[in-house]
C-alpha cells in the first residue's frame, strides 16, 4: 500500500517575540501525543527531531543598523528549516512543521514555495503577520512572516532560500483576523489579500468562510500551504499563545475548517506555530494543536 508519508519537523524558535517558553512548543506537541495521534490514521510518520536554532544573549539583540529583534539568529534557524522543508518535499514526504513563534513561516516557505509555480497560503491567525520594518510596532519578527514571504521586509530574510517573492498577494486567504495594525490594512489594501475577519466568520460561518477560501484557491494554485498559528482560536480554547487576543474563532469551528481542509484535498504542507506551554493550562493548547492535526489528516467522529 503507498502510504502518505508526513515529516514532523520541531522548531524550538523563540526569538521573534518576547515571551520566553515558545520554544517547549515542539516537546510540548510530542507530549500531547502527535506521532501516536497520525499514525493511528494508517499513515507513515517520521518524526526528524528539532532544528538547530541559536542562543544568543541579550547583547546581539540589536543587530547594526536595525531594530529588528535576534535578527542574525531568526534567520539562521530559518535558513536551516527551509534546507529540511526542501528535502523533505524532494523526498516525497508532506512536511508538518511544529513551532516555536511564527517567525518559522519564513523558512517553511522558503523550503515549501520552490516546488511550486503557484503556492497558496492559508493564514489562520488572530494577525495579519504583515508589519515590516517601517510599520512594526515592536520590531518582532514573528509579526512579520507573510509580509517577508510577500518579498517585503528586511533583505537578511527575504532572500532566505535564495529567491524572493516566496507567494503572491492573490494566492493568500487570512482567516481569523481581529488584531491588524494600520500599516497591515494598508498593506492588504494595496496588495489584495482576501481576509475573513471575525465579522465575516460571525456573519457568514465557517462552512461558508471554508467553502469560499478553498473554491477561491483550489483551481489557481498548484499546492496549498496551511500556517496555523494557535492564537486564531479563542483563548478560552488555546490559552497557551504569547499574544492572545479574545473573541477568537472556537475550538469546533477549528476542527470544522480541518475537517474541509482534508476533504478539499489542496493541502501539501502545514505548520502549527505559537504553543506556549508555559502559558498554557495543563498543555491544553497542544492538545488542540493535535487534535486539530487529526482532523487535517482525516480523522473522523464516526
Ligand atoms: N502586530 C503585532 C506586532 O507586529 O508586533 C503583534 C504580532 C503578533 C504576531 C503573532 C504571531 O501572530
Ligand atoms: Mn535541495
Ligand atoms: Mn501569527
Ligand atoms: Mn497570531
Amino acid at each position: 500500500m503507498n502510504q502518505k508519508k508526513i515529516s514532523i519537523i520541531g522548531v524550538p524558535m523563540d526569538l521573534g517575540q518576547m515571551r520566553r517558553g515558545v520554544d517547549m512548543g515542539p516537546s510540548a506537541i510530542r507530549y500531547a501525543g502527535v506521532v501516536e495521534r497520525l499514525e493511528r490514521l494508517n499513515l507513515n510518520i517520521h518524526d526528524l527531531g528539532d532544528i538547530e536554532i541559536g542562543r544568543p544573549g541579550k547583547t546581539e539583540e540589536k543587530s547594526e543598523g536595525s531594530n529588528l529583534r535576534y535578527l542574525k539568529a531568526v534567520a539562521e534557524g530559518n535558513k536551516k528549516l527551509a534546507e529540511v522543508v526542501d528535502h523533505t518535499i524532494e523526498g516525497g514526504s508532506f512536511p508538518l512543521v511544529l513551532g516555536g513563534d511564527h517567525s518559522i513561516a519564513i523558512g517553511t516557505l522558503a523550503g515549501v514555495a520552490k516546488h511550486y509555480d503557484n503556492l497558496g497560503v492559508i493564514w489562520y491567525d488572530a494577525h495579519g503577520d504583515l508589519n515590516t520594518v517601517e510599520t512594526s510596532p515592536s520590531g518582532n519578527i514573528h509579526g512579520m512572516p507573510l509580509a517577508v514571504s510577500l518579498g517585503i521586509g528586511h533583505e537578511d530574510l527575504t532572500s532566505i532560500g535564495g529567491y524572493t517573492p516566496k507567494i503572491k498577494p492573490e494566492n493568500i486567504v487570512i482567516i481569523g483576523a481581529r488584531s491588524l495594525d494600520d500599516g497591515e490594512k494598508e498593506l492588504i489594501r494595496e496588495v489584495g489579500i482576501k481576509v475573513y475577519t471575525m465579522h465575516e466568520i460571525d456573519r457568514l460561518g465557517m462552512t461558508k468562510v471554508m467553502d469560499e477560501a478553498i473554491t477561491y484557491l483550489k483551481d489557481k494554485t498548484d499546492g496549498v500551504h496551511l500556517s496555523l498559528d494557535l492564537d486564531g482560536l479563542d483563548p478560552l480554547d488555546a490559552p497557551g499563545v504569547g499574544t492572545p487576543v479574545n473573541g477568537g474563532i472556537s475550538y469546533r469551528e477549528s476542527h470544522l475548517a480541518m475537517e474541509m481542509l482534508e476533504e478539499s484535498k489542496i493541502i501539501t504542507s502545514a505548520e502549527f506555530v505559537e504553543v506556549n506551554p508555559i502559558l498554557d493550562d495543563k498543555n491544553k493548547t497542544a492538545t488542540v494543536a493535535v487534535a486539530l492535526m487529526g482532523s487535517l489528516f482525516g480523522e473522523k467522529l464516526l
